[in-house]
């Protein structure tokens, strides 16, 4: 089939301005609110908690696909929402392919891609369609309540299994879809996750290349504008037996990003001022998944870990690209609004498991002839509390020893199992 380039060219502009236009048009709409109850119920053991819950404000806006516009959480039910997030994103989509040096895709910042409808199929047996944004033509977003395994287990108490609700869309980057995908735990665990599917790159379907998602997470913990950057390192020398921990304020209390050690299992911790009932300070970790660390001629690649001050008055400041022009000024990290940005990287060597080769599918003119799909690859990073519980949340604690003897308290060896 004979085909000319400039009309394919053409289709595929008019395809995502129209995607935009008519879907989703200007300015961002905005935030839809969701909350969700773990009950704990019949099984909480002789002190039951009640529960845990989430309350979550999520939106979609050009340049920024799915993101979170604020997320609070309850350590049980009878208790006040706690708030974690402020503002958490995917800020910048960076695709380097390898060979074809000129082929440097910034999926998020650098187009207008819409995200996808979904559908019944999309949401599955766990999952419900979120309610379209307003002015949205379709629905966008999935909401699921998810079994995520055992959480603990032991010799006396049984077991517990977890729960989450996860929040996801899909960004239609053109040939590629990209999966923004938020859960919230019920032990208060953030994962933020970005899959990369859809198409490889018509006309060049067997380079490799890398999916950089660049996220931006403006986290404020219980007092936001108090909140610490401390930077966890470990070390142990393979000559001798000890080993060491340290917890440092985060490049001695500025602004800067750090490289991922992974034989020093670097974490960036975030801690508030509050204390929980242990005396402990509420504290949250950035806890990196990685299968490796990409580095490009581009300078915002050259670190893997960076902390800043919030600034919501400089638009400039939510671009990735721009962190290292936003760290010269080195502004102190410690008693502040702090944002955390990270990078995790999924490496795509494309394989057959991609799509079937040689076929008369034609995306575009220069196209190699591809049918089928790339499987998604994930990447991403969770936030997990530190001393925000004083105890194993669910977990069936015999009550507080009564002042007096109490003969109707079961020993400890009777406390029923959950
Ligand atoms: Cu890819």
């Amino acid at each position: 089939m004979v085909q000319s380039r400039f009309p394919l060219i053409f289709l595929v502009l008019v395809l995502v301005t129209v995607g935009v236009s008519k879907a989703q048009g200007l300015p961002d709409p905005p935030s839809q609110e969701t909350t969700v109850e773990f009950v704990v119920g019949e099984s909480g053991g002789v002190t039951p908690r009640r529960g845990t819950a989430w309350k979550v404000h999520y939106a979609r806006g050009l340049h920024k696909g799915l993101y979170l516009t604020g997320a609070w959480f309850k350590r049980d039910l009878s208790e006040e929402w706690i708030k974690v997030i402020h503002d958490a994103r995917i800020a910048d989509l960076f695709v380097p392919y390898h060979h074809t040096s000129d082929t440097r895709f910034f999926d998020l910042t650098g187009f207008s891609f819409p995200l996808a409808e979904v559908k019944a199929e999309d949401a599955g047996a766990s999952g419900t369609l979120m309610p379209a944004f307003q002015g949205d033509a379709y629905q966008t977003v999935v909401r699921e309540i998810r079994d995520r395994g055992v959480v603990w287990k032991d010799y006396a108490n049984g077991v517990r299994r977890g729960r989450e609700m996860v929040l996801w869309a899909g960004l239609e980057a053109g040939n590629y879809m990209y999966l923004m995908q938020y859960s919230f735990q019920d032990d208060g665990t953030i994962s933020f996750r970005v899959g990369a599917t859809g198409q490889n790159l018509p006309g060049s379907r067997k380079e490799a290349h890398m999916h950089d998602a660049h996220w931006r997470i403006d986290i404020d913990l219980v007092d936001g504008k108090k909140n610490n950057a401390m930077l966890m390192t470990h070390s142990e020398s393979i000559t001798g037996l000890a080993a060491d921990d340290t917890e440092e304020p985060f490049n001695s209390g500025l602004e800067g990003g750090i490289e991922w050690d992974p034989k020093r299992f670097t974490m960036v911790r975030v801690q508030s001022e509050k204390l929980n009932a242990s005396g402990k300070k509420i504290s949250y970790d950035l806890m990196p998944i990685r299968q490796g660390s990409s580095r490009h001629k581009e300078a915002f690649t050259h670190h893997d870990l960076w902390v800043t001050k919030s600034h919501p008055e400089r638009p400039m400041e939510m671009l990735f690209a721009n962190l290292p022009a936003i760290v010269s000024d080195h502004e102190v990290v410690e008693q502040t609004d702090v944002v955390l940005w990270y990078t995790s990287s999924s490496h795509h060597e494309p394989r057959d498991e991609d799509g079937k080769g040689n076929t008369t599918r034609r995306m575009w003119y220069f196209d190699d002839g591809w049918e089928g799909s790339a499987l998604v690859m994930w990447s991403g990073f969770d936030l997990r509390p530190r001393n925000l519980f004083d105890r194993t949340p669910f977990y069936p604690y015999a009550p507080a020893a009564p002042v007096r003897p109490d003969r109707t308290r079961p020993a400890d060896h009777e406390v029923p199992t959950p």
